[in-house]
């Protein structure tokens, strides 16, 4: 069996959302969609992913001028595959223990099965010859199927999450079978170097062919609103003096609550007077326990704060639990004078570099986590260790005073290190 598309895209979700207007689609905010829209549009390619409604059979379609192939998932598997061993198995293993995964059997079988339609759905899309670049963790039992079904494809992997130590890897039940599930490949791509060093070092000799390529953004797709836009913001605070950002799904990973109480310390010790933070936080994975717990912690963090330094009308913590449209995001970023991205472990972080990019003159400071892999570029920005509180308060005092000349040459090297060129040096490298 093939089909006619000499480039596949396979990913967990089709980059469209549900939408009540028009033709009931609409593209969902990404740049791996940027990306990849016009290297798909160029080489008939298709996409091949899940819709996002369970129990859902979406027939093919075409949207935007991208050919889309939906991969129906049930209830069942998006509590076992999705929930349970993508994201309750995989995701803290991969992230470095932040919180004790769980390996239960039956979302492993649940995992090999969708792996298993995921390939098949591939597989007869794919025209002879074709090129399938494979994306992330919950997916990589593809590569080794479809090198089954399909020896003739070239095909890719790309891992946008931490790839582990060898001795944390090995915790996991079934190492054997993802190993070998990576190993269908032709190129895996990585984060980081560390990454890829990782991944090499647990597999020997007998490593495929791997390389680093950091993921970035698509500078024109954050705005940083029109005239005036900002000055709204800001007299909507209360023109405060320093306004600090963090935007995040809401995530263990993260280091949210960490950066809230570097903030807290602040205040208590009288430095940062006249500082507000926004917080803005996507809901994410809410049935799973340590989400609900971390939005827990996070909701009661942003109470006692302004329990204690708030006053009426004057909150000095102003928490948005919400999916923000990108414009509105861009007003944000232009607006702050500084922004908090303190993950425990994270494989790049976009927000660093959407902020990045809204301040073309060096203006704001990015205070950025070591562990995230955005500061293996963004070395300039105030570096900290979100495991300990003291280097994340040094480092938002060091940023109060700003660093133009840093800001401009982070600015410049993501502006040339966009989302494209990230696509078109692993596929060349492909
Ligand atoms: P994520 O963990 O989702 O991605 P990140 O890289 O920060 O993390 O991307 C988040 C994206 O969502 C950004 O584009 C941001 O603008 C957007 N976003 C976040 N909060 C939002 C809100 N409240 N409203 C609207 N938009 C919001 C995973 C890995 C990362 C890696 C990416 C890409 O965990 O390390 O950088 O994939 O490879």
């Amino acid at each position: 069996m093939t089909g006619d598309n000499s480039f596949v895209i396979v990913a967990n979700r089709l980059p469209v959302d549900r939408a009540d207007t028009g033709s009931g689609w609409e593209i969902s905010p990404g740049g791996l969609v940027a990306a990849l829209a016009p290297v798909l549009r160029h080489h008939d390619g298709c996409w091949v992913g899940w819709p996002g409604e369970a129990d859902t059979q979406v027939e093919p379609f075409e949207f935007d001028g991208i050919r889309l192939h939906p991969v129906s998932l049930s209830a069942h598997d998006f509590e076992n595959f999705y929930e349970g061993f993508s994201n309750s198995s995989l995701w803290p293993l991969y992230h470095d223990l932040i919180v004790t995964p769980r390996y239960e059997a039956e979302w492993w079988e649940s995992y090999c099965d969708v792996n298993r339609r995921f390939a098949e759905a591939a597989a007869a899309v794919a025209a002879p010859d074709a090129v399938v670049w494979v994306q992330d963790y919950q997916l990589q039992l593809v590569p080794g199927l479809l090198r089954a079904l399909r020896p003739d494809l070239t095909i890719g992997f790309f891992l946008h999450i931490p790839f582990p130590g060898p001795d944390i890897f090995r915790q996991l039940p079934w190492r054997e079978e993802i190993t070998r599930g990576l190993s269908g490949c032709d190129l895996i791509g990585f984060q980081r170097a560390e990454d890829e060093e990782n991944f090499r070092t647990l597999m020997g000799e007998d490593a495929p062919r791997t390389g680093t390529f950091p993921i970035s953004i698509d500078p024109s797709s954050v705005s940083r609103g029109g005239p005036g836009d900002v000055d709204t913001l800001r007299a909507s605070l209360g023109h405060p003096r320093t306004l600090l950002l963090g935007v995040d799904r809401l995530d263990y990973t993260k280091g949210i609550v960490q950066r809230l109480l570097a903030f807290e310390n602040l205040l208590e010790q009288g430095v940062l007077d006249d500082a507000v933070v926004v917080q803005v936080a996507t809901p994410s994975r809410e049935r799973i326990d340590h989400y609900r717990q971390t939005r827990r912690e996070v909701e009661e963090t942003v109470g006692r704060i302004n329990g204690r330094f708030g006053d009426v009308g004057r909150p000095v913590v102003h928490y948005i639990h919400r999916a923000v449209p990108k414009e509105r995001l861009g007003v944000f970023y232009a607006a702050a004078d500084i922004m908090l991205v303190t993950p425990y472990k994270d494989g790049m972080n976009l927000v660093a570099k959407e902020y990045v990019s809204c301040h073309p003159d060096g203006s704001g400071a990015l205070v950025l986590s070591e562990f995230a892999g955005a500061a293996v570029e963004l070395h300039q920005a105030f570096l900290c260790n979100p495991f300990d509180l003291t280097s994340v308060e040094d480092a938002i005092r060091a940023a109060a005073a700003g660093d133009e000349d840093a800001m401009r040459a982070m600015h410049a090297w993501v502006t040339e290190h966009d989302v494209q060129r990230w696509a078109a040096d692993f596929l060349e490298a492909l």
